[in-house]
């Protein structure tokens, strides 16, 4: 509704059920009026009255048949894996492949203020993440002669402090036509009526659409016509949370091509029945991944004969994805399924505009339920030490101090194959941290070749 006047606006919002928005709307602010306005304007009212047909209709979800999903493991076959290489080295060496990195979420568990990319990760410089990844492509990009496509999706709350954190940081020394950066979709919150939520006069209760709606923005933003354009086959997915990610790695973009994939899934062995990971496996005959929440306890805590979990293929949220896979999907809309996340909600009441925290929904895409579409896909078991150390959580597990602790030992790791054991104390751990910036070194290979000599292990360590 474009160009719409305020008159007609409401017009079709009062239509869809949504009249309870306009009575404190004379306690907005400009500012908040002009947004909402926009925020109804933009609004898909189809989609919207599909949203609250599934309100209406969703019940318990119908038990499917789940089963594991083959998978290969790195490192397990040695031939396969250099083949692997070969044929990724050979696609990154061509420009057909694009960094994807999703970064849209709002990071709340954490407790982070602000895009959680920003969030000081490494164990000794405090690096942000962003900062990591931008030094892992540029190291890619060095390697393989070209300058690697990064595109980084954000969402309404985060976008300018992403761009504008780029730009600060002089784009980390990435070619300015190296990153793009582009908003993922909002959706207002709903009741179990299906009105929507408001968290003060006139501001709608907006939320991200889901990371499944990275695809839907891929080819709204003109990024996959753009991709296309520049000769992209295959893009690499990952998250913003985890520093251990091995950026456009190879082996796997290369394992997931010559299996003819759609896309593709890295795995780590779940560290035990309660992790809080989704599990890939074969839902109904298709591959899927089944979120923790959603995993019966029997499931969860099966074991095969072999004593090992049989569910324990646990989801790291990094993909291979074919380019024109997602132009496959987004003709004509985004074709996923919705998932309903039930939540307190911080709205106000509607008529008095007094705060009355709701039950409210809120509606997201995953972008795993595209494997439930693909013919072929390569599931790849990777070593959690080396490549998966998320942060999440404020404390315990996944949070910022396990995964610098995850950073050093890795580190640790490299330096002892390179010839410079690191001293450690009783427990087996590392007594200094360390860090190596991937510009430096970004592999065990890649420092061993630098040919360096013994750290002074009486401090923390840092390469640069
Ligand atoms: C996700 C997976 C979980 C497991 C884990 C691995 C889901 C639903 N669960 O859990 O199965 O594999 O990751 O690390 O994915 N994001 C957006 N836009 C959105 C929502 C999320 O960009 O609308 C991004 C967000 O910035 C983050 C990522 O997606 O990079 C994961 O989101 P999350 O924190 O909600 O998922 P999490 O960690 O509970």
């Amino acid at each position: 509704m474009s160009g719409a006047t305020e008159a007609e606006i409401r017009t079709r919002a009062e239509e869809a059920g949504q009249g309870h928005l306009f009575r404190t709307l004379e306690q907005a602010t400009a500012a908040d009026r002009r947004l909402f306005f926009g925020d109804l304007a933009g609004m898909d009212w189809g989609l919207i009255a599909r949203l609250r047909d599934l309100l209406r209709s969703s019940g318990e979800p119908a038990a499917v048949e789940l089963e594991p999903a083959p998978s290969v493991k790195k490192g397990a076959d040695p031939a396969a894996d250099a083949a692997a290489r070969a044929r990724g080295e050979e696609l990154l060496a061509a420009g057909k492949v694009a960094v994807f990195v999703v970064a849209g979420g709002q990071g709340s568990r954490l407790g982070y203020d602000g895009p959680k990319g920003l969030y000081p990760a490494t164990p000794v410089r405090g690096r942000s993440l962003f900062e990591v990844f931008a030094a892992k492509i540029l190291a890619c990009s060095r390697r393989h002669g070209v300058a690697l496509p990064w595109y980084l999706m954000t969402s309404r709350a985060n976008h300018e402090a992403t761009v504008a954190y780029f730009a600060e940081n002089a784009n980390f020394c990435l070619a300015p036509n190296q990153l793009r950066f582009f908003s993922q979709d909002m959706l207002p919150a709903m009741d179990e009526e299906g009105r929507f939520l408001l968290e003060a006069p006139g501001r709608l209760f907006m939320s991200p659409n889901g990371h499944g709606g990275s695809l839907l923005a891929l080819a709204t933003s003109g990024a996959l016509a753009e991709m296309k354009a520049l000769g992209i086959e295959q893009i690499f997915y990952f998250q913003v949370d985890n520093p251990l990610a091995v950026i456009a790695d190879p082996v796997f973009l290369g394992h997931h091509d010559l299996a003819g994939a759609e896309m593709s899934t890295k795995v780590v062995a779940k560290r035990d029945a309660g992790e809080k990971v989704g599990v890939v496996g074969l839902v109904g005959g298709r591959y899927g991944v089944i979120e923790y929440s959603d995993l019966s306890e029997a499931e969860r805590t099966s074991r095969d004969q072999t004593g090992r979990l049989r569910f324990r293929d646990g989801n790291i949220a990094i993909h291979a994805i074919r380019r024109d896979f997602v132009e496959e999907l987004t003709r004509g809309g985004l074709d996923l399924p919705f998932h309903l996340a039930r939540k307190s909600i911080p709205a106000i009441c509607p008529e008095t505009a007094e705060p009355r925290p709701t039950k409210g929904v809120k509606f997201e895409t995953f972008v795993f339920d595209a494997l439930a579409r693909c013919r072929s896909s390569v599931v790849l078991e990777v070593d959690r030490a080396e490549e998966f150390a998320p942060i999440k959580n404020a404390e315990g597990e996944d949070s910022p101090a396990s995964s610098r602790a995850a950073q050093t030992e890795l580190f640790a790791r490299w330096l002892a194959s390179a010839g410079h054991p690191v001293p450690r104390d009783e427990d087996g751990r590392s007594r200094v941290a360390i860090e190596i910036d991937p510009r430096f070194a970004d592999s065990a290979e890649a420092l061993r070749a630098r040919g360096i000599g013994a750290p002074d292990f009486g401090t923390d360590v840092v390469l640069e």
